[in-house]
C-alpha cells in the first residue's frame, strides 16, 4: 500500500484505524475561514431544502453555482496548501467542500466515501474533515467504525449499493463511535472507512471543511454506475482536475476520456459477515448496544 503520512507514527495509526486524529488550523485559521464563508453566495444560501426523506445538509459540490463552487475549492486548496505539504507524504487536492448542518438537519446515513482510484488494492484516496466549531454529538459530529476500512473490496460511488446496505441500522446501533473534535482539528479518513453522522439537534450551524486527497502520482477516475444498466457494470472515466465543479457526480460524466468497464462485483454482507470480517482484521466487535460510557473521548 502507498504510504500516506510522513510520520511514521501516524502512518502506523492509520493503518490500523482507519483514520487518525490531528491538529490542522489554528485559531486564526478558523476565524479567517468562517469568516470568508460568509462571503461566498451558494445558490441554496447554505441552508437546502430537500423533501424530508432526503438528508438534507450543505455540501459545496452538490450545489448548483459554479462560480460558487470553484472559489469554495480554490479557497480550501489555498488554506490546506502548505499542512498538506507537511503531513502528506506527496498527496493532491481532489475535491473539496464545505458541509454545513443547519439547526435541525443534516443526517448523513452509513457509507463510505467514493472510490477514486483505479487500482484500490495498492492506492486509497482520503477525506480530510476538519470541522470549524467544536463538534459533538449534539451537532452531528462524524461517527467512524474503527477498523473497517479495508475489509471489502467494493467500489462505491453514486446510485449503486455496496456491502453495507443491509446492516445500516446495527452499524449505526453498535458498531460505530462519535468522534468529538475542537475546531480546528481534522480527522483524516481512508475512503473505505464506514462513517455516518447524525442530525445536528444544536442551535447554531455544524461548520466543517473537507478535502478529498489523493496520491500526486496518479489519475484519479470516476466510477459510474448507470442504474438502468446494470449489467454494464462501471464504466471508468478520467476526473479531470475541476470534476466535481463542472459534473454532477450522480450523472455520467459529460466530455470526460472513458477508460473502460469493469464488472460490479459488489456484495451485501450480513451482519455475522461482517462481523467475521472484522475478526479476521483483528478487530473484535462488541455485541449488543453501543455502550458510549466507553467511548473514547478525544478532547
Ligand atoms: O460531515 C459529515 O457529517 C459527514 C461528511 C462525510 O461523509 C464526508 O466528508 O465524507
Ligand atoms: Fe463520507
Amino acid at each position: 500500500m502507498r504510504n500516506v503520512f510522513l510520520s511514521a507514527a501516524l502512518q502506523q495509526e492509520f493503518e490500523r484505524n482507519g483514520y487518525i486524529i490531528m491538529p490542522l488550523l489554528s485559531a486564526e485559521e478558523v476565524s479567517f475561514v468562517l469568516s470568508e464563508l460568509q462571503l461566498m453566495k451558494p445558490d441554496n444560501n447554505f441552508n437546502p431544502d430537500r423533501p424530508p426523506n432526503q438528508p438534507s445538509y450543505h455540501l459545496t459540490d452538490a450545489d448548483t453555482n459554479v462560480e460558487y463552487k470553484r472559489t469554495a475549492k480554490n479557497f480550501i486548496a489555498n488554506v490546506l496548501a502548505s499542512h498538506l505539504e507537511r503531513i502528506f507524504d506527496h498527496y493532491k487536492i481532489i475535491g473539496a467542500n464545505f458541509i454545513i448542518k443547519p439547526p435541525g438537519k443534516g443526517r448523513f446515513y452509513v457509507h463510505h466515501d467514493w472510490t477514486f482510484v483505479s487500482d484500490p488494492e495498492n492506492y486509497t484516496s482520503l477525506t480530510l474533515w476538519c470541522p470549524l466549531v467544536d463538534t459533538d454529538e449534539s451537532n452531528g459530529t462524524l461517527q467512524v467504525v474503527e477498523g473497517s476500512h479495508r475489509i471489502s473490496s467494493n467500489i462505491a460511488t453514486s446510485n449503486v449499493a455496496f456491502y453495507c446496505k443491509n446492516i445500516e441500522a446495527e452499524i449505526v446501533e453498535k458498531y460505530s463511535k462519535p468522534l468529538c473534535l475542537q475546531a480546528g482539528k481534522c480527522i483524516v479518513f481512508d475512503q473505505g472507512l464506514l462513517h455516518h453522522s447524525d442530525l445536528n439537534s444544536a442551535t447554531q450551524p455544524r461548520y466543517v471543511m473537507q478535502a478529498i486527497v489523493a496520491p500526486a502520482e496518479i489519475d484519479p477516475v470516476f466510477y459510474y454506475f448507470d442504474q438502468n444498466a446494470p449489467e454494464k457494470g462501471f464504466e471508468i472515466f478520467q476526473m479531470e482536475p475541476d470534476f466535481f465543479i463542472v459534473q454532477n457526480g450522480s450523472h455520467k460524466p459529460i466530455n470526460s476520456k472513458s477508460l473502460g468497464l469493469i464488472e460490479n462485483r459488489n456484495k451485501f454482507l450480513t451482519e455475522a459477515e461482517f462481523i467475521e470480517k472484522m475478526r479476521q482484521k483483528g478487530w473484535n466487535l462488541p455485541i449488543g448496544e453501543k455502550d458510549n460510557s466507553s467511548l473514547r473521548s478525544l478532547r
